[in-house]
């Protein structure tokens, strides 16, 4: 008896978007060890931190796929892009990578529902929200890094940056979860 619950298009998309996220994972490593090389101990930390979240994220793609008894394909993870140029640069490049990801997961989701797979439809919204996060997450870099002068930004205001990001939290809070009694 065939125990697969994914169709093949629905299998090979997930399949691929557990790659993404591996990929995902080594352009925050790289760009970590950029910042970090650089002098920016902080971002570095704050960027590895999320390469792990990126490797968490390709797991639960891979338990998903092994849950709903399909296969699971391991395959080669692409080469983080090139250095960025400057702190401005690597979070625009984040921000970038993030909109790229969330086009996938969105493309993902599109499949689910074209197919009636709500089980995978379910699944996925969990990543839909986490790209809301993580977007607004790097837009609020950008916008602090923005004021502080973009290119231009002293040495003092990138050295404060520095030390916020080292223990900054990882998720940025959505208006949609706020509620009267938690705002
Ligand atoms: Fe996997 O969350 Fe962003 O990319």
């Amino acid at each position: 008896m065939n125990t697969n619950r994914l169709s093949k298009t629905m299998s090979d998309g997930l399949n691929s978007q557990m790659t993404k996220e591996a990929a995902a994972a080594q352009i925050y490593l790289s760009y970590g060890a950029w910042a970090d090389s650089e002098g920016y101990g902080g971002i570095a930390n704050f960027l590895f931190r999320h390469a792990s979240e990126e490797r968490n994220h390709m797991m639960k793609f891979l338990e998903y796929i092994l849950k709903r008894g399909a296969k699971v394909k391991v395959e080669a993870i692409p080469a983080p892009p090139q250095d960025p140029t400057d702190i401005q640069d690597c979070f625009e490049k984040v921000f970038q990578s993030e909109i790229d990801n969330t086009n996938a997961i969105y493309k993902l989701v599109k499949i689910s529902f074209d197919e009636g797979d709500w089980a995978t439809w379910h699944f996925l919204q969990w990543f839909v929200k986490e790209q809301t996060e993580e977007e607004t997450l790097a837009m609020n870099l950008l916008d602090k890094i923005k004021i502080a002068g973009g290119k231009n930004a002293s040495g003092d205001v990138l050295y404060e940056l520095d030390r916020d990001l080292e223990k900054a939290p990882d998720e940025a809070s959505l208006a949609e979860t706020k509620t009267a009694e938690n705002p």
